[in-house]
């Protein structure tokens, strides 16, 4: 028998996938129903202090003949806002013994500060993600492209920090330089854990027949997720690896749709996943389909845990 449970950043999980943040996790009744699934933890979507509704529809491309292998999406951060998701958690919390997720938005410091100090008081989310990647709002730059910026940043939480393990959701990066420096920040923060990565910002689907864009916001751009990410996360995944390994847990997300993709971000270093478009394409039933096909695999190679295979995958010499 293969034991499929896993650890992120100390708090134990009895599968390796659960929810990627913004895909059916706004609402208590959409919770309750990943509560109730094989998801190995419950994820809330971001929140921010107010609520918002986000960005005009179309604002979601969740399965089209013109973008087959994934999504685009500029959701623009709907959530209910500090106050209901706090309520969210303290239901969630007496419901399920579940870990229990929460995300947090980036639009100024001080608002984070505010958020990140009302759910450590609360003191019932089991972890905490700091979204330094949401590619849809605003236009300052996303955070996470920005090192300097950064250190900057969780040089406030730093003063704020207390025993919930806190961690970052991270944007894809392309060049080298960008590991680097964003491995040094998180080592000199002790991030707790890092998800690689966010869905790629500003990418631009057209629909040839009515010559047009598919969704409304931002000239038709958004973020793309989904199998075309898949290379791109699992690269980031491993980079990050390689110079954080044993120091910082890694979650890996971005096209996660069967057993094999989860094999393969377990060879590039992550602990767990997140499953976002999977779970918008394919319904809840994904994660009974991911834990399945993946405990398959690994037993078939006669593995008994995942710490067999987390960060074993060969290179050529
Ligand atoms: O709500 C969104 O538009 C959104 C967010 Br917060 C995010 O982190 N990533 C994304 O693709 N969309």
């Amino acid at each position: 028998m293969t034991d499929l449970s896993t650890t992120v950043a100390g708090v134990r999980l009895n599968g390796f996938a659960y929810n990627a943040c913004g895909v059916n996790d706004e609402v208590l009744p959409q919770l309750l129903k990943i509560s109730s699934s094989d998801s190995a933890a419950i994820l809330l979507k971001s929140v921010s202090i107010n609520p918002r509704k986000g960005n005009e529809s179309p604002k979601y491309v969740v399965k089209s003949p013109l973008i087959p292998g994934g999504t685009l999406n500029s959701i623009g951060l709907s959530n209910k806002g500090l106050e209901q998701n706090l309520e969210y958690l303290k239901i969630l919390k007496s419901e399920t013994n579940k870990p229990v997720f929460v995300s947090l938005t980036n639009f100024s410091d001080e608002e984070n500060l505010e958020l990140l100090k009302s759910f450590q008081k609360q003191n019932l989310a089991d972890l905490i993600e700091l979204n330094v990647s949401c590619p849809n709002v605003g236009t300052k730059g996303l955070l996470g492209y920005y090192p300097k910026k950064l250190d900057d940043y969780l040089s406030k939480i730093d003063e704020v920090k207390t025993g919930i393990p806190l961690g970052l959701k991270l944007p894809p990066y392309l060049e080298e330089v960008h590991f680097d420096e964003v491995s040094e920040v998180i080592l000199k923060h002790k991030i707790d854990f890092i998800v690689c990565c966010n869905t790629l910002g500003n990418a631009l689907v057209i629909d040839p027949v009515k010559e047009s864009v598919l969704i409304k916001p931002n000239y038709g751009r958004g973020g793309l997720g989904g199998s075309y990410l898949k290379p791109i996360a699992l690269a980031n995944v491993n980079s990050f690896y390689r110079r954080l390994k044993g120091k910082v847990d890694i979650v890996g997300a971005g096209g996660v749709l069967k057993g094999t993709d989860a094999f393969e971000y377990l060879l590039a270093g992550s602990c767990s996943v997140q499953v976002g478009t999977g779970f918008a394409q394919q319904g809840i039933g994904i994660f009974k389909k991911i834990h399945d096909e993946l405990k398959k695999i690994l037993e078939s190679k006669s593995y008994k845990n995942l710490n067999q295979v987390i960060g074993s995958l060969k290179f050529i010499d």
